[in-house]
């Protein structure tokens, strides 16, 4: 007999956990991974109703095989990520520079971008502070190119061989097992304290880069210098960007300690809504591209990955530009089994020699291998190029091909001579004149020579670019560095690397090692010894987000809650809701009860958020749009006063009804421009935060 779900009930003893589904012409069935159809995915085959379980169950014994391994190995570093798919659109000619087929002007290239954090596992929090992994896998019509970058133009180290230590260094102590996702703890300041090579790293890991707002606010960088290759051979070095159109936006600290707990998800979730609301993340690709006579009139090596060519001195040409459009289907077979490959490079690009770049070229295949479990990784979905592929590699774990014949070696001549049999067809040779060619093009004077294991004098100003990084920055942001700093060293346990600490400070800057040094209540050490004299940099301001030029100037893609309750006033709602949606802003309802408050009106309007479980810090802007009586019910609600609080205390503008002014009172928000009626003034208020709050709000270093 079927019950109202559709489902059989009478041929078990009783009750749902027989249940079987009735099926009908056109039910899919479930199946064993043989194609053998299963009868009951209820209950195990057992010897009577009450007896022991039989090993003849195959069904049993395949489902429990396959869940149990499930799992792969997290990937080493930058395990936490989210992925979407997309495509690169050639915007620019730049065919004199580069032959590469992705960048002729027009074409139009699948992509499948990867963002991630550094140093927690899979499992940890998206918004801990840590650099943020940038990947970009090109399906291009000939072959993938891999950019693999960060969202901060600098690493740590200049020579792969010290990655493993600064990892081992940075990630949760080997004893412990924690802190996870976080690198205020001794080993990693240890580390980093006796590795000058990353302070300019260092200054820019500390500033609000590594606690962006959202994927889609954040800037990306190959880092490296790279070639482009033209038709005739002729090199240009270029660093690759990726500038996002929504502009650049970064959260505050205390914001961002109550989003890891509000939404641990936050920026995976931001990435998914807001494909999904059509409001597709986009950023422009961008070159700065130079020649050798360029990077010898440089005082510092393109080849050292802890320098930056600042912007004002070699500008970005913006070439073509990304678009993030669908998310995945399934996270583990594409955002798990993704696998980006530096070395994945396409003719008309090329890698140069620096130290960092090619120790990446051997290890992300080699990972692969580890976390993946086999040499044909390549041939997964999600890692398979769109072009033709062939070649006489064969066998190999989960080989997912079938290849024919028997010519499996090159060179080959079984059908030359005329007696060939079926299959013997010759198969792929190489192809001299479209094939990958590695070029040379020396960007050093001192790139060729005997073996040697030295840094070259070239990588050996370690602070001048710090230094220039840090001056660079919009007041606030100084103070949030120093404050950063002080928070990190705070949780180092041991003084003597506190101290070291403050003594490559004050190579950067003596008056953030006093700032910092005042904030650990230590004194200022003498500064640690240089091997070359400091430099005073032009600042760059392209390097601030706050007043920067890629501040963002509208609501545009931001995020306006609108608190109502019992009472609000539901036309004045309403021409809210249309003036958030109309200047391209995202209004969402929050209300005591998710089912909705009781209009002016008499109407209900449904929220999007709950109050206890929509906390300011998911938004960008708050409107209090209540009525005298939803404001006194508001007044007994610990979150509504803490929704409040903290959009004030994280800087945002706050709209409110005249009836809001009770809960502004008990929240402690003082009047300033940022707190407005609920009119064009929040409107144009929401797209800013209002950095003159914040020095009476918290103490900052
Ligand atoms: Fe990575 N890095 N890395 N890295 N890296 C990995 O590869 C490594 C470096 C970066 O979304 C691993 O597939 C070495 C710089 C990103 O799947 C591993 C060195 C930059 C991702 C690895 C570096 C990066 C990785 C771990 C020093 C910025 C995530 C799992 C030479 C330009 C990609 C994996 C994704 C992942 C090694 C330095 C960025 C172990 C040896 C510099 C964005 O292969």
């Amino acid at each position: 007999m079927a019950n109202d779900l559709g489902y059989d009930t009478t041929t078990g003893s009783g009750g749902e956990t027989h249940q079987q589904a009735s099926g009908g012409a056109d039910a899919a069935y479930l199946t064993t991974n043989q194609g053998i159809r299963v009868s009951d995915n209820q209950n195990q085959l057992k010897s009577g109703a009450r007896g022991p379980a039989l090993l003849e169950d195959f069904v049993l014994r395949e489902k429990i095989f396959h869940f149990d391994h499930e799992r792969i190995p997290e990937r080493i570093v930058h395990a936490r990520g989210s992925a979407a798919h997309g495509y690169f659109e050639a915007t620019d000619d730049i065919s004199d520079i580069s032959k590469a087929a992705l960048f002729q002007k027009g074409s139009k290239t699948p992509v499948f971008t990867r963002f991630s954090t550094v140093a927690g596992g899979a499992g940890s929090v998206d918004t801990p502070r840590d650099v943020r992994g940038f990947a970009v896998k090109f399906y291009t019509p000939e072959g993938n190119w891999d950019l693999v970058g960060n969202n901060i133009p600098v690493f740590f180290i200049q020579d792969a061989i010290k990655f493993p230590d600064l990892i081992h260094a940075a990630k949760m102590e080997a004893q412990t097992g924690y802190p996870q996702a976080a690198t205020a703890h001794d080993t990693f300041w240890d580390f980093i304290s006796l590795m000058p090579e990353s302070t300019h790293m260092i200054m820019w890991a500390m500033s609000d880069r590594t606690l962006p707002a959202s994927f889609a606010t954040m800037e990306g960088f190959g880092i490296h210098t790279f070639q482009l290759i033209n038709d005739a051979g002729d090199v240009t070095f270029v660093k690759f960007h990726w500038k996002p159109k929504a502009g650049l936006q970064s959260t505050i600290w205390d914001e961002t300690v109550k989003i890891a707990g509000a939404d641990p998800d936050h920026q995976r979730r931001d990435l998914f809504e807001r494909i999904d609301r059509g409001d597709f993340p986009t950023w422009e690709l961008g070159i700065q591209a130079f020649d050798k006579a360029f990077a010898d009139s440089l005082d510092y090596d393109v080849l050292d990955s802890t320098k930056i060519i600042p912007e004002e001195v070699l500008p970005v040409r913006i070439i073509g530009q990304m678009v993030l459009d669908r998310y995945p289907d399934n996270f583990f077979a594409e955002t798990e089994q993704v696998a980006f490959c530096p070395g994945n490079i396409v003719p008309g690009i090329g890698f140069s020699n620096d130290p960092l770049l090619q120790g990446r070229l051997f290890s992300y295949l080699d990972t692969q291998k580890s976390r993946l479990g086999t040499a044909n990784f390549h041939q997964l979905p999600i890692n398979a190029p769109k072009c033709p592929v062939m070649n006489f590699q064969r066998d190999g774990q989960f080989q997912m091909a079938i290849p024919k014949g028997r010519t499996n070696y090159e060179p080959n001549g079984l059908s030359a001579e005329g007696e060939a049999r079926p299959g013997d067809e010759p198969g792929p040779r190489e192809c001299p004149v479209t094939g990958y060619k590695s070029v040379t093009a020396a960007t050093g004077p001192d790139e060729e020579g005997e073996k040697l294991r030295v840094r070259p004098e070239s990588f050996a100003d370690h602070y001048s670019q710090a230094r220039m990084f840090f001056r660079s920055l919009a007041a606030p942001e100084q103070a949030h560095l120093a404050s950063a700093l002080v928070f990190e060293l705070s949780k180092v346990g041991l003084a003597h690397v506190r101290t070291r600490m403050l003594s490559n400070l004050v190579n950067v800057d003596p008056d953030l090692a006093g700032r910092v040094a005042d904030g650990l209540n230590m004194p200022v050490p003498e500064a640690s010894p240089t091997a070359v004299p400091v430099k005073d940099m032009e600042p760059s301001p392209a390097l601030r987000i706050i007043e920067g030029p890629r501040a963002p100037k509208s609501i545009e893609g931001r995020t306006i809650a609108i608190l109502i309750a019992d009472g609000s006033d539901a036309a004045a709602v309403d021409t809210l809701t249309s003036q958030i949606g109309d200047a391209g802003g995202r209004p969402v309802i929050v209300a005591p009860k998710v089912g909705g408050a009781k209009m002016s009106d008499g109407s209900l309007l449904p929220a999007d958020f709950q109050l206890a479980g929509g906390p300011s810090v998911l938004f960008d802007a708050v409107a209090l749009a209540l009525s005298a009586e939803g404001c006194a019910a508001l007044l007994k609600e610990a979150a509504a006063v803490q929704f409040v609080m903290d959009a004030f205390g994280h800087l945002k503008a706050i709209g409110h009804t005249a009836e809001a002014q009770p809960l502004l009172d008990k929240a402690g928000v003082e009047p300033d421009d940022g707190v407005t009626g609920l009119d064009k003034a929040f409107i144009a208020a929401a797209a800013k935060r209002f950095w003159d709050r914040e020095p009476k709000l918290r103490t900052l270093a």
